[in-house]
Formats: structure tokens, C-alpha cells, sequence
């Protein structure tokens, strides 16, 4: 997730844009970087634009969990339906931890982020191991605590 300033509410009316928070007009989208926000925002008709195929696409189409942009995933930042996708944690530039991981791994139940933002449906596996294993991999389940410190 990632913020951006925006002037004026009306990017919000459209329906699907997939807003996960705003507060005192910051917009933030599940799985995109601050940087890459712009192309997230809707054309003059009100469609998202595939990165690559520019395949145009209703908005309401972007983080609805299927996949619509086959080539490069882009409509899916922030779920695993596009194979190819990328997900951007909301903790950025934490030295020894990813960045960014393959959309695959969005709620499979395993801590990718450090701060554990790709696991925001806490799905959990049906078993767990004890945490002083996990402890031990250095590789842990939902839920995820916040390692981006250590
Ligand atoms: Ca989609
Ligand atoms: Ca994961």
C-alpha cells in the first residue's frame, strides 16, 4: 500500500477503484508503490490502462481478485490472481527485506513483507508450526508480527 496526495475527491467516485484508505485526501492502493500511483489513476474515459498491452479496462476491474491484464498483471497489484503480478509491501526500502514479491504469494498464508501487508486477508494455513520454529527459519504464518525493524 502507498499513499499520494490527491486535490480533489473526485477520483474516488469511481466505483472499484479499490481505494483501501484515505485520510486527509491520501490515497492508497493495496500492492502499488507511491511511485507508480499516476498509473493507477483513470483516463479521460474512466478506464485503467494495462502497463504493457494497454489493454483498456473498466476501473471496477482493477484488485477484483481475477486476473484481466494477462501480460503483465498490472489490473491485480494487490491479490494473487495474475501470475506475473508484482506486490509492493506497504514497508519499503527495509534493508535484508524484499521490496516487492511475486502476487503469487498474496494470502498464502506465509510472511513475505516484513511488516506482513501481503497477508492483509489473514488467511491461515490448516496447520502451524510451533513459533519457536518459525523463530528458528526465520519464516513465519499468518498472523504476521512486524519484523521490519529487526
Ligand atoms: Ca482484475
Ligand atoms: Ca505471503
Amino acid at each position: 500500500m502507498t499513499s499520494m496526495e490527491f486535490p480533489h475527491d473526485e477520483f474516488f467516485d469511481y466505483e472499484g477503484f479499490q481505494i483501501v484508505k484515505k485520510t486527509d485526501n491520501h490515497l492508497r492502493i493495496r500492492g502499488v508503490r507511491q511511485i507508480d500511483i499516476f498509473k493507477y489513476m483513470p483516463n479521460e474515459r474512466g478506464k485503467f490502462i494495462c502497463y504493457y498491452t494497454k489493454q483498456e479496462i473498466d476501473f471496477s476491474k482493477v484488485n477484483d481478485d481475477y486476473c484481466d491484464c494477462l501480460n503483465d498483471g498490472s489490473d491485480e497489484p494487490g491479490t494473487s490472481a495474475c501470475q506475473n503480478g508484482k506486490f509492493y509491501c506497504d514497508t519499503h526500502f527495509n534493508h535484508g527485506h524484499p521490496e516487492y514479491i511475486p502476487s503469487s504469494r498474496v494470502n498464502d498464508g506465509i510472511c513475505d513483507c516484513c511488516d506482513g501487508s501481503d497477508e492483509w486477508s489473514e488467511n491461515r494455513l490448516s496447520f502451524r508450526l510451533p513459533d519457536a520454529v518459525q523463530k528458528s527459519l526465520g519464516r513465519y504464518q499468518t498472523p504476521c508480527p512486524n519484523r521490519c525493524l529487526l
